[in-house]
């Protein structure tokens, strides 16, 4: 598995400076997914800043990794992060429908923030292996995807722990990226 995911980055990404940011409620799968990818090694920061941030960096690409929903008064600070996102990766616990409201109305304040207005939205519809999850099109629906205009976005399913799903994520997020960076016009 990292060894396929490592030859797509190689065949992908190549040595573009991206810089994608992965989001989502904690619990949802995040850190999973990065030590998953076998990219490089996880950098933790510790979090004087209110919230901990991890980070990896794979030749011109780097990730940054945090989890949303706790405090709405860390929220100002993201946005150090999110200055020039190209990709936005946001993880759902499908099995958590108790707050999947809560993953949307966060969902919805990241994408809608000025700064991550031209980033391509990568979902990982995760834990696709739990019995009565929310499938990947219930996911959708619960974030308003399909009511998203002018975005480039895309609701992967995913079991993390198993690492199904995160190479055809990431391919996804890539092409749509290199679209974007030779194609200019930045949304549909
Ligand atoms: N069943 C199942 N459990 C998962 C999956 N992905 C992550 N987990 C588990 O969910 C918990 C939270 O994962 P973690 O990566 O720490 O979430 P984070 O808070 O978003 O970083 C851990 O116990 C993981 O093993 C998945 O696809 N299926
Ligand atoms: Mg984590």
């Amino acid at each position: 598995m990292g060894g396929s995911l490592r030859k797509l980055f190689d065949k992908v990404f190549g040595n573009q400076d991206m810089r994608v940011v992965m989001l989502g409620l904690d619990a949802a799968g995040k850190t999973t997914i990065l030590y998953k990818l076998h990219i490089g090694e996880v950098l933790s920061t510790v979090p004087t800043i209110g919230f901990n941030v991890e980070k990896v960096q794979y030749k011109n690409v780097v990730f940054t990794v945090w989890d949303v929903g706790g405090q709405a008064k860390l929220r100002p600070l993201w946005r150090y992060y999110f200055n020039n996102t190209d990709g936005l990766i946001y993880v759902v616990d499908s099995l958590d429908k108790q707050r999947i409201e809560k993953a949307k109305e966060e969902f919805k304040t990241i994408i809608e923030d000025p700064l991550m207005r031209n980033s391509a939205i990568l979902v990982f519809a995760n834990k696709q292996d739990m019995p009565n999850c929310l499938n990947p099109a219930e996911v959708c629906e619960a974030l308003g995807l399909p009511q998203l205009r002018g975005r480039k976005w895309h609701v992967q399913s995913s079991v993390a722990i198993k690492g199904e799903g995160l190479y055809e994520g990431l391919d996804w997020l890539c092409n749509t990226l290199r679209g974007m960076k030779t194609g200019g016009a930045p949304t549909s």
